[in-house]
């Protein structure tokens, strides 16, 4: 049985373990610039960070909603990561393939993944998502720890073979960069300059494992080992999250190979629906990083820059609340999937023993 952790161990971590002079930060957490913001957006792109963003976390605590009122199975938040996912996903092109874990619906949203579809996966009646991953750039779920760093490495090796130019991004957290799966994949990108960006959101947490269990000097520096790029950033600074992402990307599709990108971010929620984070950490904790919120420090951003007012704000608020209301009617009105999927997709041809029990329970061949 596992024992629970010792006390002493979960207040070491009251000492804030982010060293904030090394990661890029372009604006602070109460709004005011801290470098250069000019990152090349538009000031329609611009608002369109906040829209994502407002529209992402009114998404999420709707899940949340949908997993408690029984109409989601199991549902993992990405509540506090919301400058990390859309940042990151607003610097993917069209011909680029995101390879998410199970925490990225606030990129799939960006990357304009149909989000009634993929709650399938979450409702439990589809495996991972009906939608078309090459039509939106975004591949299955992938709940399997870190297995998508390979695929993301597969298939940009792939996309250099082919000669063409675009990039893959592989989403993943801190705990899944201690997986040999993260090395293999980092390994092989770097030896054979595939193009790729791997984007650790250190959420600071691996279900209950906390960072100082998992390593010892930052993520991001590993990269120096491989021979690539790494840096730090502010995950909960969009603009920095897009800076930096955009650039390993352009890089990724010129022929510069990969870069490691470890964004700095927090899970305010529990790691899913069926874990109770109380039991491994401290309301403190959670509170202070409240504190660093990536939409409202980006909203006195932009409405200080005079970019954004206070009238776009709410608009954004209420198209959210119709968004997710559509979703939810959506959702909830699914019919059940047909049966005969039970037997799909894993046989070409399906061994005698399959076929005659899919003639027992369907009554065809
Ligand atoms: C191969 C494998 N081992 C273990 C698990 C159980 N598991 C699910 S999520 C998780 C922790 C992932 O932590 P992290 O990579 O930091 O991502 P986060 O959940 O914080 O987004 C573990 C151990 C799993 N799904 N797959
Ligand atoms: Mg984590």
């Amino acid at each position: 049985m596992l024992s629970r952790r010792p006390r002493s161990t979960r207040r070491e971590r009251m000492d804030d373990p982010i060293d904030h002079t090394s990661m890029l930060q372009l604006v602070g957490p109460d709004g005011t610039p801290a470098g250069d913001t000019d990152v090349g957006l538009s000031a329609g792109d611009l608002r369109a960070l906040l829209r994502f963003m407002i529209r992402a976390r009114r998404l999420d605590r709707e899940c949340m909603l949908l997993q408690r009122q029984g109409e989601l199975t199991v549902y993992p938040p990405f509540e506090g990561q919301e400058a990390a996912q859309v940042g990151s996903a607003f610097a993917l092109g069209r011909e680029d393939l995101a390879f998410p874990s199970f925490r990225e619906l606030a990129a799939a949203v960006v990357r304009g993944v149909d989000v009634v579809e993929y709650l399938q996966y979450h409702r439990g009646t589809w495996h991972g998502g009906p939608y078309d991953p090459y039509a939106s750039g975004f591949a299955p779920i992938c709940v399997p720890v870190a297995t998508q760093i390979v695929h993301a490495v597969g298939w940009a090796l792939g996309v250099k073979l082919d000669g063409r130019s675009a990039c893959s991004i592989a989403y993943f957290g801190d705990g899944s960069a201690s997986e040999g799966d993260f090395h293999e994949a980092a390994n092989l990108a770097a030896v054979f300059t595939a193009p790729v960006v791997f984007f650790c959101q250190n959420n600071g947490w691996a279900i209950s494992v906390p960072p100082e269990e998992q390593y010892v000097a930052p993520i991001a520096d590993r990269a120096a080992g491989y021979g690539f790029p790494g840096i730090r950033v502010d995950g909960n600074d969009v603009l920095a999250v897009y800076r930096v992402t955009n650039e390993a990307a352009e890089r990724a599709r010129s022929g510069g190979g990969p870069t490691l990108i470890e964004a700095m971010t927090y899970r305010i929620g529990p790691h899913s629906t069926a874990d109770d984070a109380s039991r491994y950490r401290d309301l403190e904790e959670v509170e202070r990083w409240r504190t660093r919120d990536p939409i409202e420090r980006y909203r006195r951003y932009l409405t200080d820059a005079g970019i954004a007012d206070d009238a776009f704000v709410a608009a954004c608020g209420a198209e959210a609340e119709s968004w997710v209301a559509g979703i939810r009617a959506g959702l909830t009105t699914l019919g059940a999937p047909p049966a005969s999927e039970v037997f799909d997709h894993v046989f070409t041809e399906p061994p005698a023993t399959l076929a005659r029990q899919r003639r027992e329970a369907l009554g065809d061949a």
